[in-house]
């Protein structure tokens, strides 16, 4: 059965998009999850200058889901080693972040060519001000708007499940010239302590929260946003069955992010989960894709 699907015009073999952050800083490993059957593969956000990541234990598993408080290491945008990009076989959407609307324009300028799409990290929970994009609509708005300004290609703007309207910031965000929405970042921060060693397992202490347990958070975000854009939505957080990427079509979402599942699946989770979506559809009669999606809101 045909599952295929297009994000504002680039076509996707299946809606199985590969989040960013998952081993999405080369090209050799990104074929590989090209290769295992992703629709789609999302790099590292990208910054600005080097940054180096935080000191482990940076990632760690909890009875839900993950916590991680990676610290967005980064080359910087000036040292990225473009080996091998150019001959992926899927769609590769360059995630990028800043400081100041300035730095996601020059980040966002220099690399917007790389990739089919351009993913704007608003959302980040691990960096004093990681979030503070997201977290002012007018904010939001001004940086989308700007690096609309300087790129060419599909702008989609990642926002993090810690907002208290997140349908209204999506519209706000599609009303700034935003050509899709990226729903959600990891849920957090939150703190996991050894009681043993009386303090957080972390070394960064806090960290962003991911995997099944956010999953109906996730669902949520999505079913919100749907109701308040036209634009396409890449469903994120949770999502590690074919099951569970029809539940987040059916809240709304175009396509779906998949990166903790990684970890609890390794690389078969692409192709386990675009199989599994196709059974299902069969087994119920669903034709396309089209009919999953938003169908819970019918
Ligand atoms: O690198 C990270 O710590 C990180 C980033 Br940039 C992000 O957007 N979300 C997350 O959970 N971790």
């Amino acid at each position: 059965m045909d599952i295929s699907t297009s994000l504002c015009g680039v076509k996707l073999k299946n809606p199985i998009v590969l989040a960013s952050g998952i081993l999405g800083t080369n090209a050799a490993i990104l074929e590989r999850v090209a290769i295992s059957g992703a629709g789609a593969v999302t790099l590292k956000s990208i910054g600005p200058v080097e940054r180096q990541a935080n000191n482990n234990p940076s990632v760690l598993a909890w009875e839900h889901g993950l916590i991680n408080a990676v610290g967005l290491p980064s080359s910087g945008y000036k040292h990225y080693n473009w080996e091998g990009y150019d001959k992926l076989s899927c769609p590769l959407i360059v995630s990028i972040y800043g400081s100041t609307v300035e730095e996601y324009v020059e980040v966002a300028k220099a690399l917007s060519s790389k990739g089919k799409i351009l993913e704007i990290n608003i959302s980040c929970p691990n960096k004093h001000d990681g979030m503070s994009f997201c977290l002012n609509i007018d904010a939001a708005t001004e940086v989308v708007k700007s690096v609309k300004k300087v790129v060419h290609v599909p702008v989609f703007v990642k926002l993090s499940p810690n907002v208290p309207n997140i349908g209204l910031l999506a519209a706000e965000v599609e009303r700034a010239g935003a050509d899709g929405i990226t729903a959600v970042n990891t849920l957090g921060p939150g703190m996991i302590i050894d009681i043993e060693a009386k303090r957080p397992i972390l070394a960064y202490k806090t960290g962003g929260l991911s995997g099944p347990g956010i999953k109906p958070i996730a669902i949520k975000c999505v079913y919100d946003i749907y109701k308040a854009v036209k634009v396409p939505i890449i469903g994120t957080g949770g999502i590690t069955t074919g099951r569970d990427a029809i539940e987040m079509l059916m809240a709304g979402a175009t396509a779906v992010g998949v990166g903790s599942a990684v970890y609890y699946h390794g690389m078969d989770v692409f192709k386990k989960m675009a199989d599994e979506m196709q059974e299902w559809m069969k087994m119920n009669k669903y034709k396309s894709l089209k009919e999953l999606i938003g169908a819970a809101h019918e």
